[in-house]
């Protein structure tokens, strides 16, 4: 997981509703249609990670800035990145081949939707609704990423393991320098090694399913994923979701069409509803007409009465808070108000990787607190934290420091 901006990344075949997912998580307005390859070049928008805000808790009246707080409900901006289709061949450059796996290269984590539905083939076409099974549309995506990976580290194999062998160099070195661009860094190398006990020592010995079961190794470990099982809202998605369930993988449904229509009602104050709320309310039932009523109905009897939400923002808290281990950290320069040098409570909202240490807040907050940093201080209970310290969710934190901004 990178340090500092993390990145999940939408993927899945053509026509599963990626871009719909993402305008739905994003409000962003990007081409949606009913065919494949509608998306070529990938979007990239924000996000937002739903959390509970400490304010409540806390007794005090929040004043945030690099995010929002919706009764008590703090909304996160986070990047999100819609990338085109991927397809069979995809690694020997079919469909738009590369191009995809080149947008991805950088998440820290992927959100694979698929058609639950099962009204659209491998390559995104329509067929009979219920038709095609999505747990092959999962196994082809992260196939065709292992095998674009394979390739890269396939090409000159013999050659360079025998020249590491011979120079007594260090093969994982090699590994992680060749995969660098797809954030994988040398300690994730040698933890899949050492974890398919693979002879570092005999590289030019590794048998092509060995490097097989390498790639797919790093795959997991440095691009976790889970399911969007998208367009639950329609009749024959239910089996395939528990299919998807029974096939042992994080499996949230979505429907992305009904979040995207929440959103925009919500904007535009007909409902009240926030991203990931279990139900919503219309703000004036009366002024609504006919066929917006009809459309809000459907989404609560399809969508929200079934599966008790839409699933887009749980599938996006999930990616970060599951899969990632992420942790959202409020700084603050007053720990006895909560609040910033001038009196804005709770103003920020870092999302920072698990594991992360009071050090590492500060360095986030700013580089030159990091250099003089002395301690931190638990604004919860006024307890003293030192560097290494572990964060955890919803911390509020005082950095102390000797420099001008302790
Ligand atoms: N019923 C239903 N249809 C949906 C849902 N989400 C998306 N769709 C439909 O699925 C079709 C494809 O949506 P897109 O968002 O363009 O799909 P995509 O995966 O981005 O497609 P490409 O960019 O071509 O790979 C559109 O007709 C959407 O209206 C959903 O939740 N329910
Ligand atoms: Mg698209």
């Amino acid at each position: 997981m990178a340090a500092t901006c993390v990145l999940v990344g939408v993927v899945g075949k053509p026509n599963v509703g990626k871009s719909t997912f993402f305008s739905a998580a994003t409000l962003k307005d990007v081409p949606r249609a009913d065919y494949p390859f509608t998306t070529i070049q990938a979007n990239v928008g924000v996000a937002y990670l739903r959390t509970k805000c400490p304010c409540a808790e806390l007794g005090v009246t929040d004043k945030p800035r690099n995010s929002v707080c919706v009764n008590g409900t703090r909304l996160i901006p986070v990047k999100l990145v819609d990338v085109a289709g991927l397809v069979e061949g995809a690694a020997e450059g079919k469909g738009l081949g590369n191009q995809f796996l080149d947008d991805v290269r950088q998440a820290d984590a992927l959100i694979e939707v698929v058609d639950a539905s099962g009204s659209t083939d491998l390559e995104g076409r329509k067929v009979p609704a219920g038709s095609h099974d999505p747990r092959k549309d999962v196994e082809m995506v992260e196939r065709e990423f292992d095998l674009w990976v394979y390739g890269l580290l396939a090409r000159d194999w013999d050659r360079a393991s025998k020249a590491i062998e011979q120079t007594r160099g260090r093969i994982m070195e090699h590994v992680a320098n060749r995969l660098s661009g797809l954030s994988v860094t040398l300690a994730d190398v040698e933890q899949v090694v050492l974890h398919n006990h693979l002879p570092a020592e005999r590289p030019s010995s590794w048998s092509s399913a060995q490097l097989m079961d390498l790639v797919s190794g790093m795959r997991k470990l440095t691009k976790p994923s889970l399911v969007a099982a998208n367009k639950c809202d329609l009749p024959t998605s239910a089996a395939n979701v528990e299919r998807l369930k029974q096939s042992g993988r994080r499996v949230i449904p979505c429907a992305s069409e009904a979040e995207l229509l929440l959103r925009r009602a919500a904007e535009r104050g007909m409902i009240r509803y926030v991203p990931g709320d279990a139900s919503f309310e219309a703000v004036e039932p009366a002024t609504l007409s006919q066929a917006q009523s009809d459309a809000l109905a459907m989404v609560d009897a399809r969508v929200m009465k079934v599966y008790g939400g839409t699933g887009v923002q749980q599938a996006i808290d999930e990616a970060y808070f599951t899969l990632l281990s992420a942790v959202v950290v409020f700084p603050v320069e007053d720990e006895t108000k909560m609040s910033d040098k001038d009196g804005n409570v709770l103003p920020d909202a870092y999302v920072m990787k698990g594991g992360s240490t009071a050090l590492d807040l500060a360095r986030k907050v700013h580089g030159e607190l990091a250099e003089t940093f002395l301690y931190a201080i638990d604004a919860r209970n006024g307890k003293r934290l030192s560097a290494e310290h572990v964060l955890g969710n919803r911390d509020v934190v005082k950095i102390v420091s000797s420099g001008k901004r302790g």
